[in-house]
């Protein structure tokens, strides 16, 4: 099942994210603190989602769009205005929507295509997929 791996992060990650000692630390002001990279899952979470249903409702291949995450994450302030705690329930509240979303789709619809560039496609589980790997590089990065 492919949402297997989704739903054991949203059920392991959060007694640690809880046990982290110090989450709103700024080793300097141009890094994240791990709160902050917690927000920039909330933001990878609400773009994928988006682009997930887009493809789903569209008959074509439809672009991928990059997204300025610095920006995003300081729009957001998630130092400033939100506890570790809100961010959290945030992150999970996100990917539980992700998960029903993808317990709908069907097999064969993990085929369609997103477009990258002119001669790059990549496909619906490969985007899926990718969306984990970048959740687990940034986890990984939160917990070292
Ligand atoms: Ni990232």
């Amino acid at each position: 099942m492919i949402t297997s791996e989704l739903e054991r992060l949203i059920q392991t990650v959060p007694q640690d994210i809880l046990a982290l000692p110090n989450p709103d630390y700024k080793p300097n002001p141009s890094k994240w603190s791990k709160k902050e990279i917690l927000g920039h899952l909330c933001d990878s979470a609400t773009i994928n989602h988006k682009r997930f249903i887009d493809r789903l409702y569209s008959n074509e291949d439809i672009e991928l769009e990059l997204y300025k995450q610095n920006h995003w994450v300081e729009c957001n302030d998630y130092q400033h205005c939100y506890t570790i705690d809100e961010v959290l329930t945030l992150w999970i509240t996100l990917n539980q929507r992700i998960v029903k979303t993808m317990k709908n789709v069907a097999t064969e619809k993990l085929a369609l295509q997103f477009t990258v560039s002119e001669n790059e496609k990549v496909t619906f589980e490969w985007l899926f997929t990718d969306y984990v790997e970048h959740l687990k590089h940034h986890l990984k990065q939160i917990f070292d």
